[in-house]
This record gives structure tokens, C-alpha cells and sequence, in this order.
């Protein structure tokens, strides 16, 4: 009979080949010893093969699989899901680039009812972004506005409630003509859906602005003067093509929007149709002077009115200067000296003296001098509240104008 070493090496033989391994029976020539080591050695190739038949099965099971997934839809499934993510992603970081990439990949179809379905289901998309991609002037988005607006249904649903669902399915624009196009939309479904309730699509847009209005009144605790119902009703008088409302009827609105404000899409943790008409908002921010020596000053800035003042203390009373923001845009810039900074700009003019003025050391107000508005927050969230605030700012003004435009439209409609 063998050494325990030759019994070794016919198990691994054994070990290498599973399927034909015979146990040889004990030799008697061995000692106890010997016994021993070749039974712990036996038992150990056992475990083994055991273990190398299950990697076996294993290895047989994901190999199927791949097999499978090879031959099947599974593996295109899996792909176009992917891509689908991916467009999501791009559609999320520039609404129009993502638009085109899902139709570059068949994964959408070039039409206005197919986007606004991709839309309106709204899977992993931010709904800034289809707030952003709705609101756009393009005739084709404008298209795709109203395919989005088809798909909502308003039947038998009073105004509120329509307003809380449409408000949910995206987020209300900053722009005043974007904000203005989709109401617009809106109240155009919603007669198409309930019709008679309003004399025209306009007295529908107005009572929708003023039940907006209201939601950020009664639910703003920055808002200390509460209408009551009787003013909701009063400042709805005439709406309706020169008559009234009926009165149960606003009534119903008031105490609904009073049960339970809006619920609006927060994205970014910013709620627009607060800011939008309650953009007042103070704080320290530093200021980029706007000669050649660019020094950076801590002041006090007001924003109210349309208007951003600067002051050196929080007491003062005459500002250091005053920023009118009438055709001023703002964006976010980095500055390598300074973090969390935005600017106000002129639109396509990047020379022309911005209109403010300021105080000279002397204590002269004079014309400013800048270009360009730099200023930098103390923290991100601050900057982005500034941010929010002063584009509510400046596309409200415009957007009153066109609110009030209409409301004299619907209110003179008898006497024409
Ligand atoms: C001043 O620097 C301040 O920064 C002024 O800001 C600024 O005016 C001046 O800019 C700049 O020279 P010093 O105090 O170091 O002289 P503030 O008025 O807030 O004090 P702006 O126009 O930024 O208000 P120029 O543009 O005057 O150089």
C-alpha cells in the first residue's frame, strides 16, 4: 500500500477529477497516527468536492441567465432603462438637452402629446425643470403647454382643487410671461372642462391670481394682515364679465384655501408662489465696489419696493446707495476672492452704467458707477433666498401690470 503522501496525491487526483473518485479502502499497515491523518484527509476532500459541486451549480445557474438575458427583451429592457435614466438626469440639469437626447435615442417621439405625457407622469424629473420647459416662449414648447394642460382633468372640480392639482404637477416658474402663458393654459382647460362656471377664460385667470394671492396671505406668517372672507369676496366684485361671482361660490374657495394651503413642489426648498408675492427680504451681504479698487464692503441691504437699498448700519436712515432692479437680471458667479456670490447685470449690455446712485464720502449723492452689481451671501441657502427673492422682485412688477390689464378687461366687458 502507499505513504500517506501517495494516498494524499490519489485525492487530489481525486480533488481535480470529482466525478470519478472511488475510496480506496484503509490500508492495515498503518499506524493510529497515520489512521488519522488519512481519515482527516478524506474528510477534507469531501468538503471539498462538496463545496466545488455547489460553485459548480452556481456558476451553471448565472451562466443560464446570461444565456438568457443574451437572448431575450430583458437585455434591451435593461438598456433602455438605462438610457431613459440617463436622459432624466440630462432633462433635470437642462430640460431642452434632455428632450433631445430621449429623441435622439427613440425613446420619445417627436411629438407635443407624447412630451407632454413624459411630462406629466413626471417619473424622477424635477419639477422646476418642467416648470422651466413648460414656461418656454418656443412655439413648439407652447404646444407641448397645451398637450400638458389636456392631460389634466378638471371636470367637476372647483377651482381650488384644479389650481392643487396643476400647482403640484410642476413648479411655477419665476417669469412673469411664463407664469402669465400657463395660467393662461390653465384657465382655458379649466372652462373647457366645467363650462359655464365662468363668464370667460380671463374672469377664470384673475379669480385663480386672487385665490393664489390669498393662499400666500392666510398662510405666510410673514403676511400680518389676514383677508377676511368678506374682503375675498369684495375684491372679487365684477370679475365675471362686469357682474359677480356668485357669492356661495367664493366663499367655498376662501374656506378651502384657508383649511389647507396649496401644496407647491419644492425642489430646491424654495416656495416661489411665497416669494413670487412676498419677495421683501433684508440682510448683511458684502458689496463689490464698482471703481477700479475693488474693495469689498459689508452692508445692510433692503430689498422692497422694487428697489435694493444698501445702508452702512442697520440703523441709518438715508441709504449708502439704491439699486432700482427695473431691466436688471441676476445670476449666480464664482469669485475666487469671495463665496456664495450672485450679480446684477444689464441683459445683453455688459458696459452700459447700471441706474443707481449712491453717497460719496462727502455725503453728495451722485450716479453710480457700476457695471455690474457684485455681491456675496454669507451662506449658499442665503444667497439662493436672495437670489429667489430679488427675480420675484423683478418679474413682478411686469406681471401686476398684465394682472391688472386683465382684470380691467374682464370688469369692463359689460360696457363694451
Ligand atoms: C468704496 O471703497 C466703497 O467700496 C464704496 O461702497 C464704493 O461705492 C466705492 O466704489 C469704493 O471706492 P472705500 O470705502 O474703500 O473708498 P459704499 O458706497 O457701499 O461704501 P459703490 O458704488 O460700490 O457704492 P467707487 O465706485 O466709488 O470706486
Amino acid at each position: 500500500m502507499g505513504t500517506v503522501s501517495e494516498l494524499c496525491a490519489s485525492s487530489f487526483q481525486a480533488f481535480l477529477c470529482p466525478t470519478v473518485h472511488i475510496t480506496p479502502p484503509v490500508p492495515d499497515d498503518l499506524t493510529p497516527e497515520e489512521r488519522q491523518e488519512l481519515e482527516n484527509i478524506r474528510r477534507r476532500k469531501q468538503e471539498l468536492l462538496e463545496d466545488i459541486q455547489r460553485l459548480k451549480d452556481e456558476i451553471a445557474e448565472v451562466t443560464s441567465e446570461i444565456e438568457n438575458l443574451g437572448s431575450t427583451e430583458e437585455r434591451k429592457s435593461m438598456q433602455r432603462n438605462k438610457q431613459v435614466a440617463v436622459g432624466r438626469k440630462k432633462f433635470n440639469m437642462d430640460p431642452k438637452k434632455g428632450i433631445q437626447f430621449l429623441m435622439e435615442n427613440d425613446l420619445l417621439k417627436n411629438t407635443c402629446e407624447d412630451i407632454a405625457q413624459f411630462l406629466y407622469k413626471g417619473e424622477g424629473l424635477n419639477k422646476t425643470a418642467i416648470g422651466d420647459y413648460l414656461g418656454e416662449r418656443d412655439e413648439f414648447n407652447i404646444q407641448v403647454l397645451h398637450a400638458f394642460v389636456e392631460l389634466h382633468e378638471f371636470t367637476d372640480l372647483n377651482l381650488v382643487q384644479a389650481l392643487r392639482q396643476f400647482l403640484w404637477s410642476f413648479r411655477l416658474p419665476g417669469e412673469a410671461q411664463k407664469i402669465d402663458r400657463m395660467m393662461e393654459a390653465f384657465a382655458q382647460r379649466y372652462c373647457q372642462c366645467n363650462p359655464g362656471v365662468f363668464q370667460s377664460t380671463d374672469t377664470c385667470y384673475v379669480l385663480s391670481f386672487a385665490i393664489i394671492m390669498l393662499n400666500t396671505s392666510l398662510h405666510n406668517p410673514n403676511v400680518k394682515d389676514k383677508p377676511s372672507v368678506e374682503r375675498f369676496v369684495a375684491m372679487n366684485r365684477g370679475i365675471n364679465a362686469g357682474g359677480d361671482l356668485p357669492e356661495d361660490l367664493l366663499r367655498n374657495l376662501y374656506d378651502s384655501i384657508r383649511n389647507e394651503p396649496f401644496k407647491i413642489p419644492e425642489d430646491d426648498g424654495n416656495d416661489l408662489t411665497h416669494t413670487f408675492f412676498n419677495p421683501d427680504r433684508e440682510g448683511w451681504l458684502l458689496k463689490l465696489a464698482g471703481g477700479r479698487v475693488k474693495t469689498w464692503k459689508r452692508r445692510w441691504f433692503i430689498l422692497t419696493d422694487n428697489c435694493l437699498y444698501y445702508f452702512e448700519y442697520t440703523t441709518d436712515k438715508e441709504p449708502r446707495g439704491i439699486i432700482p432692479l427695473e431691466n436688471l437680471s441676476i445670476r449666480e458667479v464664482e469669485d475666487s476672492k469671495k463665496p456664495n456670490c450672485f450679480e446684477l447685470f444689464i441683459p445683453d449690455n455688459k458696459d452700459q452704467v447700471i441706474k443707481a446712485c449712491k453717497t460719496e464720502a462727502d455725503g453728495r449723492v451722485v450716479e453710480g458707477n457700476h457695471t455690474f452689481y457684485r455681491i456675496s451671501a454669507p451662506t449658499a441657502e442665503e444667497k439662493d433666498e436672495w437670489i429667489n427673492s430679488i427675480k420675484a422682485a423683478i418679474s413682478r412688477d411686469p406681471f401686476y401690470e398684465m394682472l391688472a390689464t386683465r382684470k380691467k378687461k374682464v370688469s369692463s366687458v359689460k360696457r363694451h
